[in-house]
């Protein structure tokens, strides 16, 4: 029933990994860089001209493209399934990836002839060439048709099934596709309004103030848009992989209510140093960040009770028998949880960053790859491996080619990023050493920083080890694994308490009209003051 979806899920989760795979391949090469092994020059060999160039590409591969490809397959893989209904529409699928993929290609000429060192916030006055910007947005606009796609096939399934709760996991899958139509207006009038029109000479210049906070109107919900599929997994799936049953179905729809009304409203806690913004409107970003904080604490409590009734349930005993009791040997699941273990410590540095006084030493420093190498880098990322362990299996026909090397593989990502993220945070916290910043070239380098440099280039050599271990395992199940003779199903968590969720949880307009509503109060004076100061007159700079 799920051929083309299946065919479909596999081209995205195929192309988001390579992706992942050469932009993680540059991520050592900084840790190096920053501890006085530059091997840059030794790249310009084959294109790569300076650390900036290496680091844009880093970022732009992992945390634009490899999520968005991976998020758009998964959901459409996670929806279908869950409503066990193929796509209504499959050509508008097949169309989400043809744009996805074209606008991929588009970005990657820039980004490899060095025409787009900019960062993966690229924000104005750096510049880049055109085509990374119109090649980026069309990755956006593909992920909006595949949420068209599955918006058509949930209606349909409705249609079918009068008055029937929509499941948990597509329910979760269809409230994230919704939360990224909302969120993604920023950028896309970032995008054709200023970034494009400037890049091609329209316009002579333009307003960086303005860019950024369209910018961050979409870049905060941005990191929801990567978490909620994780989530999805941890609610969804994880407790049945674990042997258990999910805690509460209820409290799991209320925190995707959550996200979705909070998710957009806040960005500019990336903006608290930032000029031309008025006060008393960070204030109110800032109380909204710590609202948004309350889900991210539902999800810690309701994972963590459902692990444990699967811990007891497998004979576990005591009050922390039940997690020796989890199925350790089971890649997938240690992947994810693992990413669990870490998200919470990335959730626990994202409060700190999100107090306006702390985040004034905060900001700009090492701290912030800390964060989000803990929270995107792992919280996601390493759970979207761990999903890997499974979908590649069941979508390639394929036996995973050794369990032992997964374990390995999370092991080694585990112990890799605990040494990375703490050098990085105690870099930032205590030196104020800077991020984006090539440091084993600065004048300014202290010695005192050289034990957290190198403790973070070995977590980041312990990373590439555990890279490669996932691209063997990886590799050798598509390309040479046993043919799979069991059937592979999604794995689909029960509601512990066995009964439907109220029906105020599966309503969707207060929740839609509340998400709105507030976007508008907490963004609409801001931009109409940077409207009111337009000043489109700041040239463009290409620094490497
Ligand atoms: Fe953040 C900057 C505040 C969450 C990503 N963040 C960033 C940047 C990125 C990023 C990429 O307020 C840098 C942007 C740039 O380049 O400039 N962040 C927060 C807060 C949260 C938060 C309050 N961030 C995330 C998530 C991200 C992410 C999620 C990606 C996916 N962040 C900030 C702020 C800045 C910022 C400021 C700007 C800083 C600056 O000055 O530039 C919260 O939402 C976090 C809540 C999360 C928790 C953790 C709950 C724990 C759970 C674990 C469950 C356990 C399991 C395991 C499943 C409180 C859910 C169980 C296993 C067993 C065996 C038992
Ligand atoms: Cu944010």
């Amino acid at each position: 029933m799920y051929a083309h979806e299946n065919r479909l899920t596999a081209w995205h989760i195929g192309i988001a990994f390579v992706a992942l795979m050469v932009g993680m391949l540059l991520g050592p090469l900084q840790t190096w860089e920053h501890a006085g092994l530059n091997l840059y020059p030794a790249l310009r060999s084959i294109g790569i001209q300076s650390y900036y160039q290496g680091l844009t590409i880093h970022g732009i591969l992992n945390a634009l493209v490899f999520t968005t490809f991976f998020i758009t397959g998964f959901l459409t893989f996670a929806t279908t399934h869950s409503l066990k209904r193929a796509s209504k529409y499959p050509w508008v699928h097949t169309l989400a990836l043809v744009v996805m993929f074209a606008g991929l290609l588009i970005t990657a000429v820039p980004l490899l002839l060095n025409g787009a060192t900019v960062l993966y916030t690229f924000y104005p006055p750096l510049k880049a060439d055109p085509a990374f910007y119109i090649g980026l947005t069309l990755v956006v606009v593909g992920s909006w048709i595949t949420g068209y796609g599955l918006l058509f096939t949930w209606s349909a399934w409705k249609k079918e099934n009068p008055g029937v709760q929509t499941p948990l996991i597509a329910f979760a899958s269809l409230i994230t596709m919704v939360m990224w139509q909302i969120c993604t207006v920023g950028v896309a009038v970032e995008m054709l309004a200023l970034n494009i029109p400037w890049s091609l000479g329209l316009i002579a210049g333009t307003d960086p103030q303005l860019a950024r906070t369209l910018f961050w109107f979409t870049g905060h919900p941005l990191v929801y848009f990567w978490l909620l599929p994780a989530y999805i997994s941890w609610y969804g799936m994880l407790p049945k992989q674990a042997g258990g049953k999910l805690f509460s179905e209820p409290l799991a729809r209320l925190s995707f209510w959550l996200f979705l009304i909070l998710s957009t409203p806040l960005g500019l806690h990336h903006q608290y140093v930032d000029p031309g913004i008025p006060a008393g409107w960070k204030a109110l970003h800032a109380v909204l960040t710590y609202s948004v904080f309350f889900p991210s604490m539902l999800t810690l409590f309701n994972v963590v009770a459902s692990l444990e009734i699967a811990g007891r349930a497998r004979g576990g005993k005591g009050t922390f028998g039940w997690i020796r009791a989890l199925p350790w040997s089971e890649p997938s699941f240690t992947a994810q949880a693992l990413a669990g273990i870490l998200f919470a410590f990335g959730g626990i540095s994202g409060i700190a960053n999100a107090s306006y006084d702390l985040n004034l030493v905060l900001h700009n420093t090492a701290w912030q790859p800390g964060h989000f190498h803990l929270t995107v880098g792992t919280g996601v990322a390493f759970s979207f491996m761990g999903i890997g362990y499974w979908l590649i299996p069941k979508l390639s026909g394929k036996e995973l080619w050794s369990k032992k090397f997964g374990i390995y593989q999370a092991w080694t990502w585990f112990v890799g990023m605990i040494l990375m993220s703490n050098g990085l945070h105690i870099l930032g916290l205590r030196y104020s050493v800077p991020r984006r910043s090539a440091l084993g070239v600065a004048p300014y380098a202290s010695a005192e920083w050289t034990p957290f440099l190198i403790e973070s280039a070995l977590g980041g050599t312990i990373l590439l080890i555990s890279v490669v271990l996932l691209y063997v395992n990886y590799g050798m199940t598509v390309f040479a694994g046993k043919k799979l003779t069991r059937e592979i199903e999604m794995p689909v968590a029960e509601n512990a308490e066995g009964m439907p969720s109220p029906r105020w949880l599966d309503t969707w307009r207060p929740w839609l009209l509340g998400a709105v509503a507030l976007v508008l109060v907490a963004y609409g004076p801001v931009i109409y003051i940077l409207l009111t100061r337009l000043n489109l007159t700041s040239p463009g700079f290409r620094v490497w």
